[in-house]
């Protein structure tokens, strides 16, 4: 069984799109990163830096969505989130679901908190090399890995979507907004989404109408 340590609309909601695409039984634990006094300590144990998310399957945690991401798909390689070692996809694979932590969040959060850098002293580069990498890579592939939705699509796809409805940060491109689209279309994206708010409205979140 698969404990997910969730906050509703947060960068966990990625992973909550990634658990409904594996289709493997999970249940929330909701871990309320917005509380006035903070998360509680007693959390520290399964992520050190009291962060979500983080998993719990059969007692082995997994903390950092990449691993996790990675952890799951070789946990549940029937779901064909993953292409298998061995296969030329498996590169691409890695790299994006890579990219998606070390560069492509850095660089979005920095933007969307108004921070100006040169790229060049920061591991992570510029936030135009970031959307200039994205938009050569979707012109060329319908996913970030390949020809086939992988893992890393819930990643970057998740966190491109985020970019562009909610911080509205991401730059109008079609290639973009077909990817998007492409993303947004798939059944277990919406039974993520609406799981989301439901933990959102339950959470307080949601304004009444
Ligand atoms: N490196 C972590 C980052 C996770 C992260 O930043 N989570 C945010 C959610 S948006 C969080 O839990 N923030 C709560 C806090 O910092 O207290 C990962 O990729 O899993």
């Amino acid at each position: 069984m698969i404990t997910f340590y969730h906050a509703p609309w947060s960068r966990s909601s990625t992973i909550l799109w990634l658990l409904e695409e594996l289709g493997a039984p999970y249940r929330i634990e909701h871990v309320d990163i917005r509380a006035a006094g903070g998360v509680p300590e007693d959390y520290r144990s399964i992520q050190p830096n009291k962060k979500v998310p983080a998993i719990d399957h059969d007692g082995v945690v997994v903390t950092e969505r990449a691993a996790i991401c990675s952890y799951l798909c070789d946990a549940f390689p029937e779901a064909g989130l993953a292409p298998a070692i061995g296969s030329p996809m498996r590169a691409p694979y890695l790299t994006w679901l890579v990219y998606a932590d070390s560069i492509f969040d850095p660089v979005l959060a920095a933007k969307a908190h108004g921070h100006e850098f040169m790229g060049g002293g920061y591991s992570y580069g510029s936030f135009s090399e970031m959307i200039a990498n994205l938009e050569r890579t979707l012109s060329s592939r319908p996913y970030i890995a390949g020809d086939r939705f992988t893992a890393a699509d819930t990643q970057i796809g998740g966190g491109m979507n985020y970019a562009a409805k909610v911080l509205r940060i991401l730059p109008d491109k079609p290639v973009f907004a077909e990817y998007l689209e492409r993303l947004a279309a798939r059944p277990a994206f919406k039974r993520s989404a609406e799981k989301d708010f439901e933990l959102a409205r339950q959470a307080g979140m949601v304004k009444p109408a």
